[in-house]
């Protein structure tokens, strides 16, 4: 009698601020070998591996040394992100791949990404140009070819200003002033309200953001395709640009998120925002995604 046996899956988990990743060495070809069906099983916590998403590292496209694509705890794909471009960097470097001065040129879904691992350990990334206009976001808050500043949005009963960035993938920047405070926010009530309105037709990442200087941020995120995480490195950026926008905050600033905290720089002469942070190591292992993926829609139907 044949035996069929489950197909093996060699992974790498890292973490950046707890934002965590299943990393999958993919550069045999250039599709990811996971569907989003089995990338999302294996991100379950307790039925899987865990994690907020499944990065790939694939071959290079454009010109770039590398390309890099991510499908979220829920199968979405995201175009970018920030804490996984950082923890995909310092993989490229524990692989043992040569670097100029630390430095891979990435392609994503949102452009050419530069992340750089110094030598202290720490990640600095070019994130590129923000996109500030509702088309590229996308928004309906606005007309197609403006920005989308303290625009009013009705969420959970109550009214809200809010302000849209894209750092290649979309974020809501909602600041908290006078009565609410980022302890009493309920995020896992209104976090997917947000996600969800219909007035961002890609879904949208948000952030809620408390300004306690100039030059230091305090947010909490909720994240499409992942609900609440302990950080968002493309969030973090969209926070301090919209800050900078509404004349909150200086263009260079620490943002604390629950995991930890970021360097966020606005080069308003280039316009593009520069991010620092940490990305670990924590484990690698094997896994079979088909057979992790069939004990969950098992257990879905019992
Ligand atoms: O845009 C999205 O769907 C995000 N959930 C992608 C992940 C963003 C990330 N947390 C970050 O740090 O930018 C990885």
């Amino acid at each position: 009698m044949a035996i069929r046996l489950p197909s093996r899956l060699v992974f790498h988990k890292y973490q950046g601020l707890g934002n965590d990743f299943i990393l999958v060495d993919n550069r045999h070809q250039p599709q990811p070998c996971l569907t989003p069906e089995e990338a999302a099983a294996l991100c379950n916590r307790r039925f899987g591996v865990g994690a907020d998403g499944v990065i790939f590292l694939l071959p290079g496209q454009e010109g770039a040394d590398f390309s890099m694509r991510l499908f979220n705890s829920d199968g979405s794909e995201a175009e970018m992100c920030g804490n996984g471009i950082r923890c995909l960097a310092r993989f490229l470097q524990d692989l043992g791949i040569p670097s100029r001065d630390g430095a891979y040129q990435i392609h994503t879904l949102a452009g050419r990404i530069v992340p750089r691992v110094r030598p202290d350990g720490l990640v600095t990334v070019d994130m590129g140009i923000p996109r500030l206009l509702a088309g590229q976001i996308p928004t309906t808050l606005a007309r197609p070819e403006e920005k989308v500043m303290r625009q009013p949005l009705q969420v959970a009963g109550r009214e809200w200003q809010v302000t849209a960035v894209s750092m290649g993938n979309p974020h809501c920047v909602v600041f908290l002033e006078g009565g609410g405070s980022l302890e009493e926010l309920e995020l896992e009530k209104v976090g997917p309200l947000f996600e969800h309105h219909p007035a961002f037709p890609e879904r949208t990442n948000t952030e809620f953001v408390q300004v306690l200087s100039p030059s230091y941020l305090r947010l909490r995120v909720w994240e499409r395709g992942a609900g609440a995480t302990l950080a968002c490195g493309t969030g973090a950026c969209a926070a301090l640009v919209a800050a900078v926008l509404e004349e909150r905050a200086e263009p260079q600033a620490t943002v604390e998120l629950p995991g930890g905290h970021l360097e966020v720089r606005w080069d308003l002469e280039t316009q593009h925002v520069w991010m620092t942070g940490p990305a670990l190591p924590v484990f690698s292992g094997t896994t079979a995604p088909e057979e992790v993926l069939g004990s969950q829609a098992q257990q879905e139907k019992s």
